[in-house]
């Protein structure tokens, strides 16, 4: 039988309990929240240089274009850089950064940039269009994380399509990973020359054939240019077969991103009309990579990209979804922890 005392107890247990219960899901609805609400930002590339947190994202715009499988709503001009001095500080906006009306050889469509440093030298890396609508990746430098940067005349020798990851192996070589299928154009590019029909992907009957592939090349000391001709990062699949065309589950879409962990090197990527991000691991920053699984499931929009960078040793997820605006060219930049399992495993997140 329940008596005053026990009755008060459990009164104010229940109370503690709902009212923990509302504090943590305050917490919950809080934590996640768009980094930055007066401009839209997307393709967040985070690196930390001298300790301090630094986001290079799109900055996307209404432009009043119709949305389309080649990506034609997203008509970003410039970039700005946002910094932090720890995760859940301050976001500061540092300005435009570049903007295309400088960019000699670039006409429109300023995508998912990236940045590296190097002996005082920041340098921005960037998709856009050139004149004739092909994509290439253009280098910018600065003497500041920041910028603003100034870009080089023409983009960098051999590039094509979309998506620049710069990643610094811990023996000093930068190698940069490119390409996106579809809008990113990566598919014209199958044998080698430009091939202008090749709309989404290779098209009916090649759905049994291996996908295609991110691509990757080491940097010249200058990391102004390609020191080889672009290779295919490969991924297998766990028979050590190469992921097929059929497979929009696991095969690489866009997003590419390098992060060395325990000496092992993880490959990610979106898997674009799949909506996913994924994850393969491999002993060489080349690979092959082996397909291990999801880092994020669906977010709201049509696009999923990320970064993962190590702040003060515990590492973050730096991605993007359409939460502020609700319109798939309208994104917001977000980040959240990055969790493993004993074996160096990325756990599956929910956005
Ligand atoms: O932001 C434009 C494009 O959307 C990026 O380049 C892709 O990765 C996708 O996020």
């Amino acid at each position: 039988m329940m008596n005053k005392s026990n009755f008060c107890l459990l009164a104010t247990f229940g109370l503690l309990i709902v009212s923990s219960d509302l504090v943590l899901g305050q917490k919950e609805a809080t934590k996640f929240q768009p980094l930055v609400k007066d401009l839209y930002t997307a393709d967040p590339s985070a690196h930390v240089f001298n300790g301090k947190i630094y986001i290079y994202p799109s900055h996307d715009v209404e432009a009043d274009v119709p949305q389309d499988d080649e990506g034609g709503h997203f008509q970003m001009r410039d970039y700005h850089v946002y910094s932090m001095d720890r995760i859940g500080g301050k976001v500061t906006d540092h300005g435009v950064a570049l903007d295309v009306k400088n960019v000699p050889w670039a006409e429109k469509q300023m995508w998912a940039p990236d940045a590296a440093y190097k002996k005082g030298t920041y340098f921005l890396y960037f998709p856009a269009k050139d004149k004739e609508g092909v994509f290439r990746i253009g280098a910018a430098t600065s003497k500041s994380p920041t910028g603003p940067f100034k870009a080089e005349a023409k983009p960098i020798e051999g590039s094509y399509s979309i998506d620049p990851a710069a990643f610094t192996d811990t023996d000093g070589k930068t190698y940069m990973y490119l390409g996106g299928i579809w809008g990113g154009q990566l598919q014209r590019w199958h044998t080698g020359t430009y091939n202008k029909t090749l709309m989404t992907d290779l098209g009916k009957g090649h759905e049994n054939e291996p996908a295609l592939s991110a691509k990757v090349a080491v940097m010249k000391d200058d990391m102004l240019s390609f020191a080889e001709p672009l290779r295919d990062v490969q991924i297998l699949d766990e028979n050590g077969k190469p992921l097929l065309a059929s497979d929009t589950n696991r095969r690489f879409f866009e997003g590419a991103w390098m992060h060395k962990f325990n000496d092992k090197y993880y490959f990610s990527y979106s898997t674009g009309d799949t909506h996913l991000l994924c994850y393969a691991e491999g002993s060489s920053p080349y690979g092959p990579f082996t397909y291990k699984g999801v880092i994020m499931n669906p977010v709201e929009g049509w696009t999923t990209h990320h970064s993962i960078v190590d702040v003060k040793g515990k590492w973050y997820l730096f991605y993007h979804d359409a939460a502020l605006s609700g319109k798939t060219h309208l994104r917001n930049v977000k980040v959240r922890e990055l969790l493993r399992d004993s074996q160096g495993n990325i756990i599956t997140l929910n956005p």
